[in-house]
């Protein structure tokens, strides 16, 4: 019997490492390639399917090689830096990992007719910009403001061409606002759910940019995972874009006021002005992807729920 091989770049951070967990249930071989500059050998489970490689997707004799030699099957691209702020800071380094060292994974699989049957590559919400209609589609106005969204962007196009002009089968998705177990905390830019869940069981304050108002489509974790399994099996979802959120906003406020429910405690909340760049509200447009069949099974109060008891 032929193994089954998937390979995830960013295998170690918060959503690669969730995935794993699914992988392993079916695949025979997963191979992580994972530099640790946000992800966390931890976060992968103990198993003996795993291959991990602490390495930079920039390390190109690195990646050739592994591409050639392990000949994965299916190919999930998830490493980037995920910091918006940083992108702004140092544009032509994250230019570097968030799209040229895809585009040479991309080029790999080309020049060496790899037989790969899907690349999924994840892109941002963030490739839409601060237009104001709402909820987005994915044919809505694009309009990348940042390093960050254009490269999120620009390889979104890469991979969709990849897949007409040189018949590699490959999808992205534009990840909303996820959230849940796993989640790195460490920077002011972090996703704000993992802030929160970091305050509340640390007994920190948490710095509340704005008036708590603005809204945003919170998908936990577990959705985020059956999406990318549903876009990665499903022959139809090929050379295209999909929304992955829920379809259903909240306010930070009401966040917060669930959590502090589910926590039995008060979030102690310091509020400052609202943050250069930051949009007020953000809600995705989630047809394309039920027509699928993706059907979200957390909402926020269960969501939380499950991302707090993974706390304890
Ligand atoms: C998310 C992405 C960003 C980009 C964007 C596209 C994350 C971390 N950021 O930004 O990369 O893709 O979506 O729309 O996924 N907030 C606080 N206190 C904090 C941190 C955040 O009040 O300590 C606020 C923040 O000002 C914003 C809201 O919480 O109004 C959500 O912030 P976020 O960084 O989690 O997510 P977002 O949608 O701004």
């Amino acid at each position: 019997k032929n193994m089954t091989k998937a390979l995830v770049t960013g295998g170690a951070g918060f959503i690669g490492s969730n995935l794993i967990e699914e992988l392993i249930k079916t695949m025979d071989e997963i191979i992580v390639v994972d530099d640790l500059s946000m992800g966390l050998k931890s976060n992968l489970p103990d198993s003996d399917k795993i291959t991990f490689y602490q390495e930079s997707i920039t390390n190109y004799d690195f990646m050739k090689e592994l591409l050639v030699s392990k000949k994965p099957d299916y190919i999930y691209l998830l490493a980037a830096v995920a910091s918006v702020a940083d992108s702004v800071a140092r544009p032509l380094e994250t230019h570097e990992i968030n799209q040229n060292a895809n585009l040479f994974i991309l080029e790999t699989i080309r020049t060496n007719n790899l037989p790969v049957k899907k690349i999924l590559f994840a892109s941002s919400a963030a490739v839409y910009g601060d237009d104001p209609e709402l909820p987005k589609q994915e044919s809505s106005q694009i309009k990348p403001l940042t390093p960050y969204a254009i490269d999120k962007f620009a390889t979104e196009r890469f991979v969709v061409d990849y897949g007409q002009l040189y018949g590699l089968n490959t999808v992205c998705v534009r990840f909303f606002n996820v959230y849940g177990p796993k989640q790195n905390p460490k920077s002011p830019y972090s996703g704000v759910l993992s802030i929160i869940s970091d305050a509340i069981s640390q007994n920190k304050t948490f710095t509340l940019f704005g008036d708590g108002s603005q809204t945003r489509d919170f998908v936990f974790v577990g959705d985020v995972i059956q999406a990318l399994l549903l876009l990665m099996r499903t022959p139809e979802a090929m050379h295209d874009v999909y929304n992955v959120a829920t379809g259903k906003t909240t306010s930070l406020k009401d966040v917060i006021k669930a959590y502090e429910n589910i926590a039995g405690k008060k979030l102690n909340v310091e509020y400052k002005d609202a943050r250069d760049g930051d949009i007020k509200d953000s809600a995705a447009d989630m047809t394309k992807l039920s027509n699928l069949g993706y059907k979200p099974q957390y909402d926020i109060q269960s969501g939380l729920n499950v991302y707090w008891q993974s706390l304890a």
